[in-house]
This record gives C-alpha cells, structure tokens and sequence, in this order.
C-alpha cells in the first residue's frame, strides 16, 4: 500500500467508528510542518523551551551519563527529528570532544528532513549526517542492520502522540533492538496543572487551531473532499488527573461531507468531535510502567529550571 492509500484508509476506517478519530500523524504535511514550527514558536507551547533549556543548559552532563566509549564509532539517531535547534547543543558538544559518530535523522517528513540536513551540514561542515525518511516503525530494522553501538534520541514528547499501549509496544521493540548497556534519551512533557497545559494547545494566536483543521485541508486536497474549514472548531481538553491533553474537531452544525475519493458521504452531528490527537503528560511511575519488563531502565533525569519537562536516559540491561 502506498503511503497515500493507508491515508485514505485510515480516513475512511476513521470517520466510519461511532467515536471519529483520525491520526495525528497525519497532520504533517508541508503546511503541517510549518505550523509544527510556528506553536514551537508560541509563548504558550512551553515544551520547546524547556527542553531547549535543558539540552542548553545540560548537555555536558548527558554526554557524560552516555557512558561513550571514546575509541569506538558510534551512531546517534534521532527518532521525529523535526528542525533538530535542541539536538544542535548536543552535536556542538559531541564535536567538541572529536568523538567519532554518525548522526542519522529520522522523520516521517522528507521537507523536514532536507531542511535539518541542510542547516546542520551548514552549522557543522564536520558533521556525519544522513537522514532517514520513514515512520518509527517501520524504519527500526534498517536501524539496526550496522554493528555500531547506538544511541537513540527520542525527545519533544513525541513519545506522548501514541497511546500508553502503542508507546508501551514501541519502546519493548527498541528495547529488543538495543545491546547491553546502549542507552535512550527519552524526552517526556511532565504532568501538571491544567492552567499551563491547554493554553500550550490553545494558543491565543490560533495556530495550533489551523493546524488542527488543516487536517481537514489536506484531506479535501489530497481526496477531493468537501470539508467546509468554517464548520469545524478546534476543541482542545486536558485533565491533570488523566494527564492527557486531548485534541479533537468539533462539527459546529449537523452536515454531511462528501469524500471523493471514497465515493461516501460522512455525517456529522451538531457538536460531534473527531479525536485527533492525544499527547500523553508522564511522571517516573507512568514511564515505569511502560517500561515494565522491557529491560530498560531510568538511569538518570535532567529536569528544567520550572520542573516542567524531563529528559530521561534509558539503559538497556
Ligand atoms: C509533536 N508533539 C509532541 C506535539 C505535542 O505537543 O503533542 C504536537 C502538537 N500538537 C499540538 N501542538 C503541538
């Protein structure tokens, strides 16, 4: 299947269920990735900033918990690169002490791919840099076909886009996939208070309403659908309870769309919402249980000055 007709499956899989749903790996399209990039910008979007404090702030001390061994090449491979600005002060230092390693970049996106690329190999003309275009999933085999030891950089809270089981599966798969001692940095979004959390997925500026809606955009591009954009709202929830900010759109009237591709009509309740994203918030003991029986454990924390957001190092046992 092509990465067009999963889509268009998931769509129609999606939007037939009595709850609607549609992946939020879906959103990142050319004008997705460039929304990404402006909420990174948002004064609400505090994750950014955090983890930018930390990977600013920090680095010394994660390189000196990845335990290298100085005599041997190693490769650094960044799962949901995006723009790599926080990895930048990790490169930076790992250059700085002549360490011998190759940094591969992986995302789903091949826009953001060339733009880290570039910019990077800019920044750094001693750089080993070659990226990997392809899902999580789906790229993990080919990532492990060389024998030199690893480090995996999992950082932005993507982590928290999948569901616990999802992200439970995951990180059992790259567990499987690492040798003794190799190590994951695992950048996780931390719970707290509600007052801080939505307003990071309800920016003032609307952004990251239009990249929620620009869900149905590229769906009316891509398969000739009809969503009127002007009938749909951005619904953002978050519980501190649950610790799970949730993203939904919401059909601000009754209406039928018509999805061409499909040959189908969909209905939509006044009020009906369509899940689209989830982004879990974590503390050690929801990553422990993850983390159960998957042979890696928290080896260290490095936290931000506000306590808001947490870069884990995990090491296999
Ligand atoms: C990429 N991911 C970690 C972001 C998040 O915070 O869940 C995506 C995002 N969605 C809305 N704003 C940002």
């Amino acid at each position: 299947m092509t990465k067009n007709t999963t889509f268009l499956k998931d769509v129609n899989d999606g939007l037939s269920q009595k709850v609607k749903h549609i992946s939020s790996k879906y959103f990142y399209d050319k004008k997705g990735d460039q929304l990404f990039q402006q909420i990174m910008e948002m004064p609400e979007y505090y994750l950014t900033n955090c983890e930018m404090e930390i990977f600013k702030e920090q680095s010394e001390a994660i390189i000196s918990a990845f335990n290298i061994n100085e005599n041997q090449e190693f490769e650094l491979i960044e799962l949901g690169a995006g723009d790599g600005k926080k990895t930048q002060y990790l490169l930076e230092k790992l250059l700085e002490k002549h360490l011998k390693f190759k940094y591969i970049p992986v995302d789903i996106s091949q826009n953001s791919l060339d733009v880290i690329s570039t910019r990077l190999k800019k920044i750094f003309p001693n750089l080993h840099i070659e990226a990997m275009q392809g899902e999580y999933f789906q790229v993990l085999e080919a990532l492990f076909q060389s024998k030199n030891p690893k480090i995996i950089l999992f950082i932005g809270s993507n982590l928290g886009n999948l569901n616990d089981e999802v992200a439970h599966d995951f990180l059992h798969k790259l567990s499987d996939n690492l040798k003794w001692g190799e190590k994951l940095l695992l950048g996780l979004d931390l719970i707290k208070s509600k007052n801080i959390v939505l307003p990071a997925y309800n920016d003032s500026a609307g952004i990251t309403k239009a990249f929620n809606i620009n869900l149905l955009e590229r769906i009316n591009h891509e398969f000739g659908a009809d969503f009127n954009l002007e009938k749909f709202d951005h619904f953002p929830y978050y519980e501190e309870e649950e610790g799970i900010a949730k993203s939904f759109l919401k059909s601000k009237i009754k209406q039928s769309v018509f999805i061409k591709a499909l040959n189908k009509s969909f209905e939509f309740a006044e009020g009906e919402l369509i899940t689209t994203e989830v982004s879990r918030k974590y503390n050690d003991k929801i990553l422990n249980k993850i983390l159960e029986n998957s042979n890696m454990e928290i080896q260290e924390k490095f936290l931000d000055s506000e306590n808001y957001f947490a870069d884990y190092i995990l090491t296999k046992k």
